[in-house]
């Protein structure tokens, strides 16, 4: 049976190379891929559920459209084209072009995706989303600081002898790293885990701090005074390579390790070890993940967070660093693995206009010309944007909506008009990743299931209809066979001196990527040196030149709290789910059958909750029910319900979430968020 190697395209940290293998047109099983060092185990769960989902009977496959009903009707893919050709001509013709919102988010990695945009030029404009749901504020802090987001490869955490796992659940999200960590631990290396929750990343700790959540800024201060105070600084590496130490040093000193306990409510005991074990164990590691990087403090938190590699000098060494994104494969010229526009690429032709983390507001308040359409491709907004109820509200003002899916999400069931999406397997392209620093080939295993058409071919067919396919065509929208595909990806791939043949072999490292990252000492900052004072913070964002941390704008202490709404809610991903994908596979299903709330013994028993009941979980934004497990595994105070569940499966999270930006690069504050539980009787729960 033939195997084609291939990777998954998923948003996620792991980027696994995998054989699909192909029988009779149909994928039938999915290999692993050793060639790729950091995924050599294999892919996961969700990787093997491809064999489902690839088929599977939900597939939207052919265009369809809305009935008077609210139902959907399928249309043939010419009546599809027309109408969105007249319908999207018809609005530019009265508002102009920058009336369509063009929303595009992080469904699949790859260089076609910016085949999007290059349609929407073509069009004339429109208006588009800026900043990210996901990873900006801990992005713009480390490019603040080191210069530059790379870090080491990923096999080199099996150096490592501390790693630090802060705020993030690698057992989870990012599973082959655990690989690495366990080689580290089975050679003597320590672990810690910060993280307000116990998780399976924690199983092997030796030290778990539990902070309250969004205070971990001031947890990492407080490490630094000690390390200062006690001889854990690297002053050679700090002469050389940083700039603000002194002004650093006096920073730390403004607040006590007691002060810092009580607000980050742990024991003083805790930050101490947890200082002795930064300052006695080289190299160190701390693995970033993105859990307090979504609050609204968390650009000066990843500031601070930083601070405890470079103060003790482990920037630049085998075993040690900062890992966060390893944004080594973006070497094409193009802002991010899924092509965001940064607000500041406004042109007059894609009005860069709404603030991702914002859209709920910013949508219908926008004017001149106001938005009355909506492309929406790669992303299930209305389950993944916080503050779901506006958003909605924004969706449902509109007069038309396309939606571009693969499923009947959501989102797809709020469009006018659904035109089915391509899978992984049904076009090649070039992919990047964010943990490890290879390119790999998504190489087109499959012709697409019914009617399906990859987006490109879309476009190039709304082109026509609208009158924009001028000149040019080919080289910014490939044409519809593969030979089309793979010679616009050689033009790609050329002035990189790469070629597709360089893929025969497997993944391709990325130009310029090194195994050790900053190993020469060369920090792009604007001083060449690691910023921790950074005057650019400053200006860009208004912050504090020093990594000077606040609590967040909500939060269940300080001037944020409210009574009617005393839990902190996190939503943390799940393993078996990338966000909103995989949850509607049986074999997903079968793992994971529906939502449910973590809450702490002590909050349940106040409650009158036991295991297994049923509760609501509400504030004035909105309230979803979901079934409790009573868990002392998460600090009180707190509820955790992972993220991305359907409306249908009635775990919208983002119904109480609030449409609030980061301090930095306008990520989205999803933890800014405060709830109460309460519990539901059988009968109410129906
Ligand atoms: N299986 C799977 N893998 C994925 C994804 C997925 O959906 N599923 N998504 C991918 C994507 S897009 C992303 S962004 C990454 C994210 O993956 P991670 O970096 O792991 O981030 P999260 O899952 O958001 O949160 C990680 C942990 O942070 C904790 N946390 C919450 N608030 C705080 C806090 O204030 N302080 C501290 N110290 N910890 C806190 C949560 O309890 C959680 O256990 O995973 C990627 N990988
Ligand atoms: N409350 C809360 N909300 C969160 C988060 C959180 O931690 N808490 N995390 C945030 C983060 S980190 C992220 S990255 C976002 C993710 O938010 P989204 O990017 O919206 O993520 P998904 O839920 O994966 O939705 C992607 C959709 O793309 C579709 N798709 C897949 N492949 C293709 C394709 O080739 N073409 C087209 N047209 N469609 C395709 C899938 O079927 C899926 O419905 O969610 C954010 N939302
Ligand atoms: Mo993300």
């Amino acid at each position: 049976m033939p195997v084609i190697a291939t990777a998954c395209p998923r948003n996620c940290y792991s980027t696994c190379a995998f054989g699909a293998v192909v029988e009779d047109g149909r994928l039938v099983a999915v290999e692993p891929d050793p060639r790729n060092p950091a995924t050599a185990e294999g892919p996961c769960l969700k990787g093997l559920s491809y064999v489902e989902r690839q088929h599977h009977p939900d597939r939207i496959l052919t265009p369809l459209r809305r009935q008077d009903d609210g139902g959907f009707a399928p249309i043939s893919w010419d009546e599809a084209l027309d109408e969105a050709a007249r319908r999207f001509g018809d609005i530019r013709e009265r508002f102009g072009p920058q009336a369509v919102l063009y929303y595009a988010a992080s469904g699949t990695k790859g260089l076609l995706n910016g085949c999007g945009e290059a349609f929407w030029r073509r069009f004339g404009g429109c208006t588009t989303t800026y900043g990210d749901l996901c990873w900006p504020a801990g992005l713009e802090a480390t490019r603040l600081t080191l210069g530059d987001n790379i870090h080491n490869d990923p096999d080199d955490l099996a150096h490592a002898r501390l790693i630090v796992m802060w705020g993030k659940n690698a057992a989870e999200t990012n599973i082959h790293q655990m690989c690495f960590v366990d080689q580290a631990l089975d050679a003597g290396a320590r672990l810690v885990v910060v993280d307000p929750r116990r998780t399976q990343t924690s199983e092997r700790a030796e030290l778990l701090i539990q902070p309250r959540p969004g205070t971990d800024g001031v947890l990492a201060l407080a490490v630094a005074r000690l390390l200062i105070d006690h001889g854990g600084v690297q002053h050679e590496f700090v002469r050389d390579h940083v700039l603000g130490f002194e002004e650093f040093d006096a920073l730390v000193h403004e607040l006590s390790v007691d002060e810092a306990a009580r607000i980050c409510d742990v024991q003083r005991g805790a930050i101490e070890r947890f200082a002795e074990l930064w300052a006695v164990t080289r190299p160190a590691t701390l693995c970033a993940g993105f859990g307090m990087q979504r609050y609204s403090n968390s650009g000066q938190t990843m500031r601070a967070l930083i601070s405890l590699p470079v103060i003790t000098g482990n920037i630049g060494v085998s075993g040690g660093g900062w890992v966060y994104a390893n944004l080594a494969t973006q070497v094409f010229g193009t802002r991010s693995p899924f092509d965001f526009l940064p607000p500041d690429q406004d042109d007059g032709v894609v009005r860069v206009g709404v603030s991702t983390s914002r859209l709920g507001r910013d949508l219908p308040a926008l004017t001149d010309p106001p938005v009355r359409a909506a492309w929406v491709e790669r992303g299930n907004p209305l389950a993944q944007q916080p503050e779901t109820g506006r958003v909605r509200e924004a969706f449902a003002g509109l007069e038309f909506t396309v939606v571009v899916e693969q499923f009947m999400t959501d989102t797809a069931r709020a469009a006018d008009l659904i035109l089915p999406a391509k899978s992984m397997f049904e076009q090649t392209d070039v992919i990047g990743a964010y943990w490890h620093p290879y390119l790999q080939l998504r190489r087109k295993a499959l012709e697409p299931e019914g009617e399906v058409r990859p987006e490109t071919e879309i476009y190039r067919a709304l082109a026509t209809r609208l009158g924009c396919d001028g000149p040019g065509l080919d080289d910014e929208i490939p044409g519809p066979d593969d030979t089309a595909v793979r010679c616009w990806l050689e033009r790609k791939l050329a002035p990189l001196g790469l070629t597709l043949a360089d893929f025969d072999s497997g993944p391709v490292r990325a130009p310029g990527s090194e195994a050790v990252a900053f190993a020469d000492r060369v920090f792009p900052t604007p001083s060449g040196r690691i910023e921790l004072r950074s005057e650019e913070a400053a200006r860009r964002w208004g912050v504090d030149p020093l990594p000077r941390v606040a609590l967040p704008e909500i939060s269940s202490v300080g001037s944020g709290a409210d009574p009617a709404t005393p839990l902190q809610m996190m939503t943390p991903n799940t393993k078996n789910r990338i966000h909103s994908q995989f949850g509607n596979l049986s074999l997903i299903a079968a793992r994971d059958p529906g939502p449910f709330v973590q809450i702490h013994p002590d909050d349940a028993a106040d409650r009158g909750i036991a295991p297994d009941d049923w509760v609501r979980l509400f504030n004035d934004r909105g309230e979803l029910t979901v079934s409790a497990v009573v868990d002392a595994g998460i600090r009180r105070g707190c509820v955790a319900v992972t993220n991305g569940w359907w409306g249908a499966q009635g775990g919208l999270v983002n119904l109480t979430s609030e449409g609030r930006e980061t301090d930095m690069a306008h990520g989205a504050a999803f933890h800014d968020n405060l709830v109460q539980a309460e519990r539901l009787d059988r009968s109410e729960a129906m």
